[in-house]
């Protein structure tokens, strides 16, 4: 944990990366759900509520800051407005991640400042590639994927598996998560093939217990 309230970013945060899903969540809350994976071991979470008006994400995101924010940092999926709003409010949030098609993530590197963590979304090569030609620290970290097909972002590109992970991760300056599909018996590869951790929706959200399958990413992990 780190950037919260200070200046840097620590690439280790990026180890069990929790992105936040409300109907997969369901019966319980995304706030249940987040604080329970941080008890088996996520490191980071990132509010994504691509269904939700700008008002019930900005209220979900200072539920989870109010949870964990001291404890894990809480990215914003896309809304850099919402970011804004939360830090207004005094709430523990530390950045934004975006995909390529957002706003130009040079854009929100300038809005947030320099002490927000910012995410970009990756699904090939040529797109990690062109993080280099960004002005340094415009990004701290990318999400690499699809690693495989996934339900939970239906418009995805082309699973990318283990190997297009693998060269999309050696073009990239900076470090990566890998997403999409990601389950506990990927963890060993993904992790050898570079990964700095990886990024999970369902299989956190959607399980039956969200502690135990946090603890079960880290412990397939080894870290
Ligand atoms: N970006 C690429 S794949 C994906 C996102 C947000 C969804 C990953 O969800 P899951 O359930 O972990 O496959």
């Amino acid at each position: 944990m780190s950037r919260a309230g200070g200046p840097s970013f620590d690439p280790r945060d990026l180890l069990l990366y929790h992105v936040t899903d409300s109907q997969l969540s369901l019966p319980r809350t995304v706030p249940e759900v987040v604080e329970a994976a941080v008890a088996g071991g996520t490191t980071m979470i990132q509010v994504r509520g691509k269904t939700m008006t700008g008002r019930q994400v900005l209220e979900l995101v200072c539920e989870v800051a109010r949870r964990v924010g001291d404890r894990v940092p809480i990215l914003v999926n896309d809304r850099v407005d919402v970011y804004l709003a939360a830090r207004e409010r005094g709430a523990q949030v530390a950045g934004v991640h975006v995909g390529q098609s957002d706003i130009p993530v040079a854009d929100v590197r300038a809005l947030c400042g320099p002490g927000a963590i910012v995410g970009l979304s990756s699904a090939s090569a040529e797109e990690s590639a062109a993080i280099a030609a960004l002005p340094a620290g415009t990004v701290d970290y990318a999400g690499i994927g699809p690693v495989h097909a996934t339900g939970t972002k239906p418009d995805h590109a082309q699973p990318l598996g283990v190997e297009g992970f693998r060269e999309a991760l050696e073009r990239c300056p900076v470090p990566a998560v890998a997403i999409g599909g990601v389950e506990v018996t990927d963890a060993r590869s993904l992790m050898k093939a570079g990964a700095r951790g990886l990024a999970v929706v369902s299989g956190i959200c959607a399980a039956e217990d969200p502690q135990r399958a946090a603890a079960n990413y880290r412990e397939a992990m080894g870290q």
